[in-house]
């Protein structure tokens, strides 16, 4: 099947919201006759759909595959313009290289995603593990209008939206540990990386990498002890395309809200959902290590660290541990 007429199709079913839509519409949406339609739907099948048809009702899909290709998610995306463009690829080295080849050209919100990262990317040079069809590694292009000292907030933004698209459809409590992981348990559930394409005073693109462990059911040896799934800690597959969904949604409205009326309120949401703040914690700097309690962040993101003197830090950058 063509891609557009699939989409269109997918778009039509987005919109009856999981009611029948008669054949007669559906050749009408897609400019083609009730024989072509039906043969569109069964290469939809074969492609893992399932599709209940009803004579004098039409078709309705009932479930989709958990696959995280463009259909499974334009199916049911509710965002004005995150994710309308995507680039899906069964496997990647790293969704970050992909989205930094095509920044310049590529529309505001646009989203590559993959089934697999060969070379998955932490911060500096630390990897991210990333097996196939299990989780969810992507990576969102925004071109906000701003310096690009203001790029960290985006890190924060991100974690705050994909702590609610975790709670709203697993119903687990995903915490965030600054600055960039989301845990369940304590275990690290996910990994945010925002990256940078900009001139000195303006960015020209900004790449938000995001690596959820949705399904996997065990890690290699050097990360049992410190990573979980959403399946392992609920006891069930979790679909992948609807939590991306939320994802996308979410940043979209924390997005606005941030264009619009600056940090404070997400600021406000982010330290509710955190796990570090008013905790002892040692943090790792480059610079050396500082022990004391997190108070919160400041406007600009920077974690603000109490140490047993009563001296204030400002921390830009490190990794964090929370004291037992
Ligand atoms: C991060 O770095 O956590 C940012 C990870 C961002 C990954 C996404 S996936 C889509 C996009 N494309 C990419 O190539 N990257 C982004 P950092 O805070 O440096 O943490 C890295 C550390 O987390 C590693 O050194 C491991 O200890 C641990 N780790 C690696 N893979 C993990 C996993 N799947 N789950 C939990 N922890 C993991």
């Amino acid at each position: 099947m063509q891609s557009s007429v699939k989409h269109k199709l997918l778009e039509v079913f987005s919109k009856a919201g999981g009611d029948f839509v008669s054949g007669q519409a559906l050749a009408d949406s897609i400019g083609c006759s009730r024989t072509a339609v039906w043969k569109h739907i069964e290469s939809l099948r074969q492609e893992g759909f399932e599709l209940e048809a009803v004579r004098n009702k039409g078709y309705r899909i009932t479930a989709k595959p958990d696959k995280v290709s463009e259909n499974e998610l334009l199916l049911g995306l509710e965002t004005n313009r995150l994710g309308k463009h995507i680039v899906f690829k069964e496997s990647v080295e790293s969704t970050q290289k992909e989205a930094h080849k095509i920044a310049e050209e590529a529309p505001e919100g646009t989203l590559v995603i993959a089934e697999e990262q060969t070379a998955g990317r932490g911060r500096m040079t630390r990897t991210f593990h990333s097996p196939k069809y299990t989780g969810i590694w992507m990576s969102l292009i925004l071109k906000p209008d701003l310096p690009p000292h203001r790029a960290p907030q985006f890190t924060l933004i991100a974690a705050v939206a994909v702590t609610e698209a975790i709670r709203d459809t697993t119903g687990l409590k995903a915490e965030i540990k600054w600055p960039n992981d989301l845990l369940l348990n304590e275990k690290k559930i996910t990994g945010i990386l925002t990256e940078l394409q900009a001139d000195s005073d303006r960015i020209r693109s900004l790449i938000i990498g995001i690596g959820i462990n949705a399904n996997q059911q065990s890690f290699p040896e050097e990360l049992s002890g410190i990573a979980t799934s959403l399946a392992l800690e609920k006891g069930e597959h979790v679909p992948r395309a609807k939590l991306v969904q939320a994802v996308l949604k979410n940043i979209e409205i924390y997005y606005k809200e941030y264009l619009n009326n600056g940090f404070s309120s997400i600021k406000e949401k982010w330290e509710s959902f955190a796990v570090s703040i008013g905790r002892q914690i040692t943090a790792r700097t480059l610079n050396g290590s500082i022990r004391g309690k997190a108070l919160g962040i400041t406007e600009e993101g920077v974690l603000r660290l109490e140490d047993e003197d009563g001296v204030i830090h400002s921390i830009y950058s490190a990794d964090i541990e929370i004291d037992r």
